[in-house]
């Protein structure tokens, strides 16, 4: 048994986009996740978040099976066109009464909302504008998460503005996977910058309205990034740089990192940084959500003959490593995921460990972790997903040894609640701990969801023999 600290925070997370569906309902209009997915080709097998879930129509069977995982909070995002469709003007009332019903019917329930302000669905009409490359969306994000906070801010306690920066940044705008497809590498830092400060701003405009206790926080995929060797530390210091200080540099200590901007001037000059942006980006922060999945390993590249963009970019098409042109990606010793992510969860433990070292009075949270498997399904129905389990446990594992070692961690939220739209990868990646039925949209409790539920009722993790542990 391995005991986690009281009141320590267990939940589960799920973005708007995907899971959500009802996408040209009720007012709602459409994001650059919309026309990414009906652009042809984009998305694996067509897929779309047209329905999604359905969770926007099963709303409460979705808190049902909350309530009996026993999960003492839930991690949801607010769809921001779904709110305030195009970004700006009047609120949307029917989408407003969505999230009413959302919030009340997890208080209802002793769950505690944690609202994420922006999970990628930017409004289609703010990227027409320009995008986060334009200083105009921050400052749109900013009165989007004051009026979310005048609205929800009396019961949501727990706000995270942004999910992900790194993603919005560099997948939407330099390598063009993820919305809005744009490959241009000095637009995708001034979406950085845009997103630091529209962070800051959205924090300024909650602090103003939401109740004075709530918990104020951001969620960063920061990377655990090692070398190969003694000799890579110069490759480790500009992935980190690019990925993890990008963020941390102006939301924690107010500056972007120097090396940062050397690594990138051929780039960009950063003309876009006005006096004051980044002293607006740090603001004080309740807290640091963290998701993790896997580590990052890289060496100098060597090979004489040309340069290496990134993991899976080799091919010539757009890196989303902007500066670390001498940097090469290295596949590394599995088991592995059906994303192709590696399984290492001492990744975490050490990533937990140098933001206690760097960052002290930041106390922590794991606003996502979890793993994609191709879930066998018995004929009876029952999904035997131990290697979920096993991925759970190992990063629990991870989790407490950091809590050990002196890491302030409040909470654990898998990722994901159900089986959902995984971006550009469609349905066919399920990272859910409850299955979704593709055609009836059943959900199903796997092995893994059985298995969560006892981890949150002991605040325990089993002993490791029984980690494949189930319900008959
Ligand atoms: C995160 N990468 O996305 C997101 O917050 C979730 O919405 C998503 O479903 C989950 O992790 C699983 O992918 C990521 O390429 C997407 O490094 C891509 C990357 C990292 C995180």
């Amino acid at each position: 048994m391995t005991a986690f600290p009281e009141n320590f925070l267990w939940g589960t997370a799920t973005a708007a986009y995907q899971v959500e569906g009802a996408w040209a309902e009720d007012g709602r209009g459409p994001s650059i996740w919309d026309t990414f997915s009906h652009t042809p080709g984009l998305v694996a097998g067509g897929d779309t978040g047209d329905a999604a879930c359905d969770h926007y129509h099963r709303l409460d069977e979705d808190l049902g099976i909350l309530t009996a995982l026993g999960v003492g909070a839930y991690r949801f995002s607010i769809s921001w066109p779904r709110v305030r469709p195009g970004g700006r003007g009047p609120l949307n009332q029917a989408g407003v009464d969505f999230y009413d019903r959302l919030i009340d019917g997890l208080l209802a329930r002793d769950i505690a909302p944690v609202a994420t302000l922006y999970h990628w669905d930017l409004p289609q009409e703010l990227e027409e504008a320009g995008g986060w490359p334009e200083r105009d969306t921050a400052l749109r994000f900013a009165e989007y998460a004051h009026l979310m906070g005048e609205r929800f801010g009396d019961r949501v306690r727990t706000w995270i503005t942004l999910n992900e920066p790194w993603c919005s940044a560099y997948l939407g705008y330099a390598s063009g996977v993820h919305a809005p497809a744009r490959t241009e590498p000095a637009a995708a830092l001034a979406a950085v910058h845009h997103l630091n400060l529209g962070h800051g701003l959205a924090v300024q405009a909650l602090r103003a309205v939401a109740d004075p206790a709530a918990q104020l926080s951001v969620t960063l995929n920061l990377h655990h990034v090692r070398g190969v060797s003694e000799g890579d530390a110069d490759a480790v210091r500009r992935v980190d740089a690019v990925a993890n200080r990008a963020f941390l540099g102006p939301m924690l200590e107010g500056a972007y990192p120097d090396d940062l901007i050397a690594d990138t001037a051929s780039v960009t000059d950063w003309s876009f940084v006005r006096d004051g942006d980044t002293a607006t980006a740090c603001q004080p922060l309740d807290m640091l959500g963290v998701n993790y999945y896997n580590p990052t390993l890289v060496r100098q590249w060597g090979g004489g003959g040309g340069r290496q963009s990134a993991d899976g970019h080799q091919d010539g098409t757009a890196s989303p490593w902007i500066g670390c042109e001498d940097v090469e990606f290295v596949r590394q010793p599995g088991p592995y995921t059906e994303m192709g992510w590696n399984i290492d969860e001492s990744g975490l433990t050490e990533l937990l460990l140098r933001l206690r070292r760097d960052h002290p009075d930041t106390p922590l949270m794991i606003t996502e972790n979890g793993a994609a498997f191709a879930d066998a399904v018995d004929a009876d129905g029952r999904v035997r997903d131990e290697r979920r389990v096993d991925y759970l446990h190992r990063h629990l594992s991870a989790v407490a040894e950091a809590i050990e070692a002196g890491a302030d961690v409040r909470g654990y939220f898998v990722w994901s609640l159900m089986d959902n739209f995984e971006w550009a990868h469609g349905y066919a990646k399920r990272f859910g701990i409850v299955r979704v039925d593709r055609d009836t949209m059943e959900r199903t409790w796997k092995d893994s969801a059985f298995w969560y539920r006892d981890v949150v009722a002991a605040n325990a993790l089993p002993a490791a023999s029984a980690a494949a542990g189930h319900d008959g």
